[in-house]
């Protein structure tokens, strides 16, 4: 209580003393007067009506928990709404904390109040139930409006990125990126984000809008399975890009895709799986290829348990209907959309192929080992889908044509090859197939030229990325490496977001200091850099035909172990196929089998040929180009691919490094554009070329940041575990930029409320009730009262007092023994004056 009437008590303080001198204060007041003012205005204070800031009040008993500060009636009221609106904003605590931030967290998620801001970034922890803050009554409380006026949101990002765009002409694009785990709401939270964005900007094409809104769906159910921590789970990376004309309307969008996980068309992990779209299809009643799939009752790509049953089938089949309707709606043909199901069809039924061990005799009567479709009927059914005949398709998998000192030899596969041979099929016709949608995607919400015949080079764009989760899996391979490279550059540059907004503050104030920063730096370096990086090492090795899994861990180990110790381990057991990284969210093993041949990716001639001959144009299509000596890249796209970047730009220019992956050097460049995937290129090369395209599409923009947070790992409502938020927040780097503003200037304060709150302290009375509290003299006092006090390390700016975490507990301390004092000073006052 008495902390509120702080400034009153020091100077009743100092009234005190001159009355007990019996002397007039140096402004010639009458010290008893003063006191019973002063006295009165306490209690004033208590009813609620002093016109005192209570600023400083907040921020001071932050620490101590929620306010409901004081008694009396409005003052109380407003003290405690000032004092929320203080704490949706983390970085305002005066505490900046592990546990202040988790406690006020915890807090806030128990009265649903999802969204607390920490400075620039946006928290969200998943409701994992419907919350009623989504409606359009609520959205329009974010229209043009001020961020401090509104409890934290989503729509706050929405509104303040269009406000950024409309208030300067020629302003940077804006982009979200949204991060966090699996299971977090980073999908959802880029769909309510994209929602908004619709809401706000204003409508030339109400039609246009519609067909924005079918594009999340319509990717998610391509994209997105059931996984063990997610019943939607994205399974790749995604960068939407609406296109904004300088009045904040909506002119057409931009579509990027990275890495889908098509290694789960053949294969999912026990309680995952396939795709969304197979099961829609396989439960639909409303293609052509229905009463066919109908007849089969067991996919083998829909995992060997697949068996259909009613209840889901109906929301299957709603799906299905919805699916079509979405790729209607966006533009696209009927043909195409019959196609898109054929195809999915023909990989349903390619893999229920089997192969038999087969002996095969040449014309030498020498016995070879090969193989042979083991049901010709499942051969057939998906021949007849894909458009090719079905000797041609048994014989591109059974067979494979050499050439050896100018003639042609024929190699026979065994029945694990012409198996292989078949996924990487089924893989590269559904990547391709895939890709192809995002680019018909992009073609129909691509800005109608304007009458000038430019499509305005003067809009600019809205950038909403939502990536896969940092991944640490019981078994980790080539696919985690890459996920998690990828979150390891985001990070960089989030780190380095943080640390400019630090510098920048101190700049604005005129002050020209090194703050100190940790970043990941080295681990992109082990990650990336060249020609000692892990992925420019496994490049290196798929150059060499006998090259091996094995020697490619000798060569990471070689390499790796050697320059970076800290960062790269080797396995204990040398026979191991492994090594282990210490990324920013923890160590990872990664399992080097496979390494190699998920790197090239490379698709068997015969199957390239064969469906480049198919007699279904868009299969024909798809595999049309990218066709090289060294095969096909399998996994990449075709003319008609995902473009990262802008139409028409040179392959070449892909394998850019990113070797020291050091921002500000992706940032000079801005010309590596990363299109379609090119022949012969590697996975790793491809993936490194599409994250610095992203990575130069980020900084040319003006970045806001989301961190979605798992509350807890069953995915319940009202339920948060403070230990699984706590690792969320340290690996989605929370933590380090609460730390980087530790060890930076945690505490900022403008003048006055730096001497309201610390000149009694030496000065004995209130600066501020003085009237000091802007301006050179407050400046010159700051720095007098900081001098008194005998601390060093602070620093002054323009408008803001700097002080460290340490200087704030040290002035608490001291404050408290003041307070202490002056308690009792006033009940010596009231006993005087009750005794005259
Ligand atoms: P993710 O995108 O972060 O995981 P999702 O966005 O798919 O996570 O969210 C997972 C589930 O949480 C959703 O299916 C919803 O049921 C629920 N959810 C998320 N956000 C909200 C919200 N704001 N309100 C209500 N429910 C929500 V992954 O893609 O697996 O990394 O690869
Ligand atoms: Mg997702």
């Amino acid at each position: 209580k008495d902390y509120e009437i702080r400034p009153a008590a020091s100077e009743l303080r100092s009234h005190l003393f001159l009355a007990s001198q019996g002397g007039a204060s140096t402004t010639g007041q009458d010290p008893v007067a003063m006191i019973r003012k002063l006295i009165a205005d306490k209690t004033a204070w208590e009813a609620g009506g002093s016109g005192q800031s209570p600023a400083g009040v907040v921020a001071a008993s932050a620490a101590a928990g929620p306010v409901g500060a004081g008694k009396g009636g409005g003052g109380r009221k407003s003290r405690r709404l000032l004092a929320q609106t203080r704490w949706d904003d983390l970085a305002q605590l005066s505490h900046l904390t592990e546990d202040g931030i988790l406690q006020q967290l915890s807090e806030r998620y128990s009265s649903d109040m999802v969204y607390t801001y920490l400075g620039d970034i946006l928290l969200a922890i998943n409701p994992f139930k419907q919350l009623p803050i989504y409606s359009d009554a609520v959205a329009e409380r974010y229209r043009d409006a001020a961020k401090a006026d509104n409890p934290p949101h989503v729509f706050a990002v929405a509104d303040e990125c269009l406000q950024r765009l409309r208030q300067c002409a020629g302003a940077r694009g804006q982009c979200v990126v949204i991060s966090g785990e699996s299971g977090a709401g980073k999908t959802c939270t880029a769909d309510l984000l994209l929602r908004q964005v619709v809401r706000l900007s204003s409508t030339e094409q109400p039609a246009l809008m519609e067909r924005l809104l079918q594009v999340n769906p319509l990717l998610e159910a391509f994209g997105n399975a059931s996984t063990v921590l997610n019943e939607n789970s994205s399974r790749f990376g995604k960068y939407l890009e609406l296109l904004v004309s300088p009045t904040g309307c909506i002119r057409g969008a931009r579509l990027a895709h990275f890495l889908l996980e098509k290694a789960r068309v053949v294969y999912q992990s026990k309680g995952e799986r396939n795709f969304h779209i197979f099961y829609h299809l396989a439960h639909g009643d409303s293609h052509e290829h229905a009463t066919l799939l109908a007849r089969q009752t067991d996919f083998r790509y829909l995992h060997a348990t697949f068996a259909p049953d009613s209840g889901r089938a109906a929301v299957h089949r709603a799906h299905l209907s919805a699916v079509r309707r979405g790729f209607l709606d966006l533009g696209f043909a009927e043909t195409e959309v019959s196609s898109v199901f054929r195809l999915l069809s023909g990989i349903l039924f390619l893999g229920n192929l089997r192969f038999n061990d087969h002996v095969q005799r040449s014309n030498a009567d020498i016995a070879t080992d090969s193989s042979k479709v083991a049901n010709p009927e499942a051969a057939s059914a998906a021949a007849d889908l894909l458009g090719v005949s079905s000797a041609d398709l048994a014989d591109a998998l059974t067979k494979t044509s050499l050439v050896a000192r100018g003639e042609s030899i024929q190699k026979f596969h065994s029945p694990a090859d012409a198996r292989a041979s078949r996924d990487a099929m089924a893989k590269a016709v559904y990547d391709k197939l895939f890709s192809w949608i995002v680019q018909r995607t992009n073609d129909l919400l691509a800005p109608a030229a304007s009458a000038s015949g430019s499509t305005a080079s003067a809009v600019s764009s809205i950038g909403i990325l939502d990536i896969f989760g940092f991944e640490n899996l019981s078994f980790n391979s080539f696919e985690q490496l890459c996920i998690n490279t990828a979150n390891e550059q985001l990070h960089y540059f989030f780190i380095q977001h943080v640390f400019n907004w630090e510098r920048h503050e101190l700049e604005q104030e005129g002050i020209n200091v090194n703050v100190q920063v940790y970043d990941n730096k080295p681990v992109l370096d082990l990650l990336l850099g060249r020609p000692y990086g892990l992925l420019a090492l496994l490049d290196e090795e798929c150059s060499f035909p006998k090259a091996s899994d094995l020697s490619l861990t000798e060569k990471l180990h070689k390499h790796a172990a050697e320059k970076y110790p800290r960062l790269y381990q080797q396995p204990k057991s040398a026979t191991d196929l492994a090594f282990t990284v210490r990324h920013y969210a923890g160590h990872v093993t990664y399992s080097t089998q496979s390494f190699l041949s998920k790197n090239k990716d490379r698709l068997p001639v015969e199957i390239a040929a064969l469906l480049r001959g198919s007699n279904l144009a868009l299969l024909r299509s798809l595999f049309a180009q990218n066709v090289g000596p060294g095969g096909v890249s399998g996994g990449g796209n075709s003319s008609a691919a995902v473009s990262l970047g802008r139409p028409g730009s040179s392959g070449s220019t892909l394998v850019t490094p990113l070797s020291s992956a050091g921002l500000h050097k992706l940032s000079s460049g801005g010309s590596s554009v990363a299109g379609s995937r090119i022949t012969g290129q590697t996975l790793a090369a491809y993936f490194r070329a599409s994250l610095h395209d992203l990575l130069n599409r980020l900084l040319s923009a003006e970045p806001h940041f989301v961190r979605c947070l798992r509350p807890n790992r069953e995915g319940r409502p009202d339920r948060i575990e403070p230990d699984k938020v706590l690792e969320q927040l340290r690996y989605t780097g929370v933590l380090e930029t609460v730390e980087i503003r530790r060890q930076g200037y945690s505490h900022r304060l403008s003048f006055r409320e730096f001497l309201a709150e610390y000149g009694p302290l030496v000065l004995g009375f209130s600066p501020v009730s003085r009237g000091a509290s802007a301006g050179q003299a407050a400046m010159d006092l700051c720095r007098t009262v900081l001098k008194k006090l005998g601390l060093t390390g602070w620093l002054v700016g323009r408008h803001k007092v700097f002080l460290k975490y340490y200087h704030v507990e040290l002035l608490i301390r001291r404050r408290a023994h003041l307070l202490a004092a002056v308690t009792r000073c006033q009940a010596a006052a009231r006993r005087w004056l009750a005794m005259r």
